[in-house]
């Protein structure tokens, strides 16, 4: 019988931290680690931790599967949400370093920007009050898995696969871009399309969902905080020397080269 030596939370998360700092996958764990959802979202927060006491800062959350594509893609049916960090930022235009991830992904989101403090559950009818700004993205995941094969609490350990996202133009929240088509372009040639609305009929009530989740778990968005709500189509593995754009009409267009 093969001898399992049992991990506390926090070697878990430093498992995990190492991984991506070496950007060496490493086998799932959850197969013979026992740790429950819940377990998982703290040994998440151990990640974060690591990433703080480097100096990193909290900038917001990152929503995960809140589209069918997504759910099919990564064969996971349950919402997620993970944390991020500033140093996870690129620049509109910028560049992004290859050699810093494992087997980096990129996928089409749609970012909101908080602008208040938020103590309570906020419903759908009064979202408008917490954000004004919202932004055509573009998220790197990264998992820290092999071959990004991992559990519901595998990837919710690994903080959701976060590892770098890219922010277009702020604009209004009211501008009308749910039914406006998004395309998630490589060296000038489509890869997919999808709509905002795939995301949960609704991107708005992401951020619902987003609120409640961290709230229910003591991490409060602030003003200026960033919420991503989720891939709009599958992700697309990335290889070096790629110029990656995202366009649509009424949001504008986002961009890097790695
Ligand atoms: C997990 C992260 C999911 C999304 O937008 O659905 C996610 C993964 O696919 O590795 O970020
Ligand atoms: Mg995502």
């Amino acid at each position: 019988m093969k001898h399992i030596v049992y991990m506390t939370f926090l070697q878990i998360a430093t498992q995990l931290d190492n991984a991506a700092s070496n950007q060496k996958a490493i086998p799932q764990l959850h197969l013979e680690q026992n740790f429950s959802l819940m377990d998982a979202y703290e040994i998440q927060k151990e990640v974060i931790q690591h990433r703080i006491g480097r100096g990193d800062r909290i900038s917001g959350v990152k929503m995960g599967f809140t589209s069918d594509a997504k759910r099919i893609q990564m064969g996971i049916d349950d919402l997620i949400w993970g944390r991020l960090t500033d140093s996870m930022e690129i620049a509109n235009g910028g560049f992004m370093d290859m050699g810093r991830f494992i087997h980096p992904r990129v996928e089409p989101e749609v970012a909101f920007r908080i602008n208040q403090t938020i103590d309570r559950p906020i419903l759908l009818e009064e979202i408008h009050t917490v954000t004004d700004s919202l932004a055509l993205a573009l998220e790197i995941i990264d998992s820290r898995y092999e071959n990004f094969k991992f559990s519901l609490e595998d990837v919710v350990a690994d903080n959701c696969s976060s590892s770098a996202y890219v922010l277009g133009d702020w604009l209004d929240s009211s501008v009308a871009f749910r039914q406006d088509q998004i395309s998630l372009e490589i060296d000038g040639a489509s890869v997919h399309e999808g709509y905002p609305d795939a995301i949960m009929g609704n991107p708005f009530q992401s951020l619902v969902d987003a609120i409640r989740l961290s709230l229910d778990n003591g991490l409060t968005l602030e003003a200026g905080h960033v919420v991503l709500a989720g891939a709009i189509t599958p992700a697309v593995y990335l290889k070096p020397g790629q110029q990656v754009m995202c366009h649509s009409h009424s949001l504008g267009t986002v961009s890097f080269h790695n």
